[in-house]
């Protein structure tokens, strides 16, 4: 979850001077940035340095992740020939994540790492709206008002998504997450109508790989049980819903992650370990758990707090 992210001086020192498309495209980097946390808090996997929206640039689309805002889009995909303009990701488009990932595999002597690709729907959402969104409008109105070319865009995006998650794989990455992050603005119903047959499509087209997938959303609560149905075996959670609720609500057969709001880290210790525990012991109660924040750590975290957490997990889980 951003574990790399921007509260880690060591993070801010190797990224200065460069952008974060241009990081991404530059293999030392990304096994440097990638081993970081991994190197401060022993975590139990690595996540892939990279961003949701590097295939798409990978192919052409016309995009910037701009500081303090986020993935930017010059021209906002609105119509069919938007769409059309999409094409299909193949290895050689991008080199650098093969090579990096085959990097990263040796570097982490065991420790597994996750490859992850961005939902349809929020990679929807930021090509249509030409950047983040509070309201999701324009990605609605063409869900509402354009179904036909919803479903079109989506299947591209489908397309390119499951190719890029296989190359992860293929690279050497044990485990991918699916972070359809902003979901959650969509209704059960919408979301059955208009998103499920597409992730479930790329949860199965991974089913040969045997490697275990995640699926993850914010403000999910309500989706939990349809986010299930996709097909993926392990269902992340935020912190909205506690997790022996998630478990009810995801039903059987699937693991769940989650799900410590990352701002509790904000408290004193002696909050946070309760907390911490508490996600724990309700965690017991699905098939399997991955302790992890709700979302990404905040960038004004303390480093300290986040090492206590991870030692304070290590042993309780040991027990
Ligand atoms: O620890 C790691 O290295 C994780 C790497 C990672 C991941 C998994 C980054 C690096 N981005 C992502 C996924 C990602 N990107 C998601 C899904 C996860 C989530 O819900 O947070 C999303 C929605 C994005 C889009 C994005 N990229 C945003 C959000 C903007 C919005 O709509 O609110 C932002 C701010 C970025 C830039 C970005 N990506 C990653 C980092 C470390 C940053 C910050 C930029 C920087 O350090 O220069």
């Amino acid at each position: 979850m951003r574990q790399a992210g921007r509260s880690l001086p060591e993070y801010r020192r190797v990224r200065e001077g460069t952008s974060m498309l241009a990081a991404c495209a530059t293999p030392d980097l990304v096994v440097e940035i990638t081993m970081q946390p991994v190197r401060r808090y022993s975590t139990d996997a690595a996540i892939f340095f990279s961003d949701i929206v590097v295939p798409l640039k990978a192919i052409g689309v016309g995009l910037d992740i701009v500081p303090g805002v986020g993935p930017v889009v010059d021209s906002p995909i609105r119509d069919a020939s938007g769409v059309a303009s999409l094409r299909p990701i193949e290895p050689g488009d991008v080199p650098y994540v093969t090579e990096s990932v085959q990097s990263l595999v040796k570097e982490l002597d065991g420790v597994p790492l996750i490859g992850f690709a961005g939902g349809p729907f929020t990679l929807a959402s930021y090509l249509i709206e030409g950047g983040p969104s509070k309201n999701h409008d324009r990605t609605k109105a063409m869900m509402y008002g354009e179904p036909e070319l919803w479903h079109e865009l989506m299947d591209r995006l489908t397309t390119i998504t499951l190719a890029f998650l296989r190359i992860q794989v293929a690279a050497g990455a044990s485990a991918i997450q699916l972070f359809d992050s902003w979901v959650g603005a969509v209704a059960p119903v919408d979301y059955r109508t208009y998103v499920l047959p597409h992730t479930s499509k790329i949860f199965a087209g991974l089913a040969d790989l045997n490697v275990p997938r995640i699926h993850f959303g914010v403000g999910t609560g309500e989706l939990l049980g349809l986010m299930g149905e996709a097909g993926a075996d392990v269902v992340g959670v935020d912190w909205r819903v506690p997790l022996d609720e998630a478990a009810l609500r995801v039903g059987a057969g699937k693991a769940l992650q989650g799900n410590l709001d990352p701002a509790v880290l904000f408290a004193p210790w002696d909050v946070v370990e309760p907390r911490a525990r508490d996600v724990l012991e309700r965690g017991r109660v699905a098939e399997g758990h991955v302790f992890n924040l709700g979302h990404g750590v905040l960038p004004s975290t303390d480093p300290d707090q986040l090492a206590r957490l991870a030692d304070f997990v290590h042993e309780a889980s040991a027990r």
